[in-house]
């Protein structure tokens, strides 16, 4: 298959293209690397440390005789570029990474805020106008993620997308109806998700394009077998406030002996998937585009829920660590319970990785490994979601 991976220098979107590229297709990576100059502007640096995108195609090459090709477009402002990339390369699949994803960027100011809106929006939208303007009969996987449908307390098991309810007639009677998942984002950065799923339903019912949605959770880990050939090829860790998330920093916390930095209660219930997983989805997904015709395809991406402090308690116990309850810079609920369905990757033949078996190995070979890269001043959150969350951190400091 001839596949373009849009935002594949990032995180989830490099281990997948060279999975994908060891797996025999032909992928095309695309990406503005506004990842890497965010970096720059928030002066901090992967814990673990990456090559230029250059080097680690070199390396790739070198190692397995495969060529994957680069592209450096914007995908959100360089509309006519990627329409001819797509006619030209005669590509079969698209998979969609390249969007903003850091919910406390996302909150830190007009900036970050007007930022995430327009790349990510315009990036979606012009994905999907080029798919129809190439008359190709393109499969568009895009990464969501699991915040599109919020984080209270449902009192049911969260379905995979879709939410059949029964309305009330003005005859007294019920009909069914299946509605898209009521959208409920808890930062712009998620809100921007909650929106692509209303152009991928209207782009699919209007012009037919085939079209998967992976509402993925939180991604755990670093390396993927293929990223473990070589140096060069290593993964992003991101530990800082803005773009590390709860597990990986705990795990590098750990290992410089900083206090856990668990927000408020810890009571907040979130999902997770380990990145090798995360990989092996999207190669599932691929294999089982939806039929022409079909609705968007939506599969809830992830493997195991957990309560942040009892991540924390885990983590703690494993490696000794203190654990610190930190004012939460957050807008959210304290405490909220999480049951997923996520029948339709495991019923595909996904066999997760547990946090069980993978947590202490995360530890030693890659948070360990690095820890001479750690800014400790970088850890602590400072994106507050209103100024009520500030004052009370700071009162706090005081
Ligand atoms: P990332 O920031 O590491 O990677 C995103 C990549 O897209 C970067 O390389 C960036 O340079 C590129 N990009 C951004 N805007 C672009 C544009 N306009 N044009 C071209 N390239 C652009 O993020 P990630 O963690 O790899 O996440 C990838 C996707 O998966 C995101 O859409 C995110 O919402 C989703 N997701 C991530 C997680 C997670 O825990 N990391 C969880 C659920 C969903
Ligand atoms: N949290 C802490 N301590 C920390 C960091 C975070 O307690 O040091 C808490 C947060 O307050 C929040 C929870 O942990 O309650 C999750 O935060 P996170 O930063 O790990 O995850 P989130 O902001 O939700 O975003 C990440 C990715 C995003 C993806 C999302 C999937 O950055 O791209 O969409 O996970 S999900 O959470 O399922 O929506």
């Amino acid at each position: 298959m001839k596949i373009l991976v849009l935002g594949g220098d990032g995180f989830c979107g490099w281990p997948t293209a060279l999975h994908l590229s060891n797996l025999g297709h032909d992928v095309i990576i695309i990406d503005n690397l506004s990842r890497r100059k965010i970096d720059v502007e928030l002066e901090v640096e992967s814990l673990t440390p990456i090559s230029p995108i250059s080097v680690r195609l070199a390396a790739w090459k070198a190692l397995t005789g495969k060529v994957i090709n680069f592209y450096n477009i914007d995908v959100a402002k360089q509309y006519r570029v990627l329409l001819d990339l797509i006619s030209q390369e005669k590509a079969d699949a698209i998979i969609h990474f390249a969007e903003q994803r850091a919910a406390p960027y996302s909150m830190k100011g007009s900036k970050g805020k007007r930022y995430t809106v327009d790349n990510n929006l315009n990036a979606t939208n012009n994905v999907l106008c080029a798919i129809v303007e190439s008359e190709r009969d393109v499969h568009l996987v895009h990464l969501g993620t699991m915040g599109v449908y919020g984080y209270g307390t449902a009192g049911a098991r969260i379905p995979e997308g879709y939410l059949k309810i029964q309305v009330a007639t003005d005859s007294g009677g019920t009909v069914e109806q299946e509605i898209l998942y009521p959208a409920n984002p808890g930062s712009i950065y998620h809100m921007t998700k909650t929106q692509d799923a209303l152009m991928f339903a209207f782009y699919n019912k209007n012009d037919g394009i085939r079209i998967t949605d992976l509402h993925q959770g939180i991604v755990w880990g670093t390396n993927t077998p293929e990223c473990e050939m070589d140096p060069r090829l290593i993964n992003r860790f991101d530990y800082d406030g803005d773009y590390g998330t709860v597990l990986n920093r705990f795990l590098m916390q750990s290992a410089i002996n900083y206090p856990l930095t668990v927000h408020g209660t810890g009571g907040q219930t979130r999902a997770f998937i380990h990145i090798r997983d995360s990989v092996r989805c999207i190669e599932i997904a691929l294999a089982n585009p939806p039929k022409r015709g079909e609705k968007v395809k939506i599969f809830n991406q992830m493997t195991e829920t957990h309560r942040v402090r009892e991540l924390a308690r885990l983590i703690a116990k494993l490696t000794r660590s203190e654990v610190a309850y930190l004012p939460n810079p957050r807008r959210e609920d304290d405490e909220n319970e999480l049951f997923v369905e996520n029948r339709c990757f495991l019923d595909l033949g996904l066999n997760p990785t547990t946090l069980e078996a993978g947590l202490l190995l995360e530890v030693v070979e890659v948070a360990g490994k690095f820890v001479d890269r750690c800014d400790r001043g970088k850890i602590v959150c400072t994106s507050y979601w209103t100024s009520a969350e500030k004052e009370r951190s700071e009162s706090r400091a005081n």
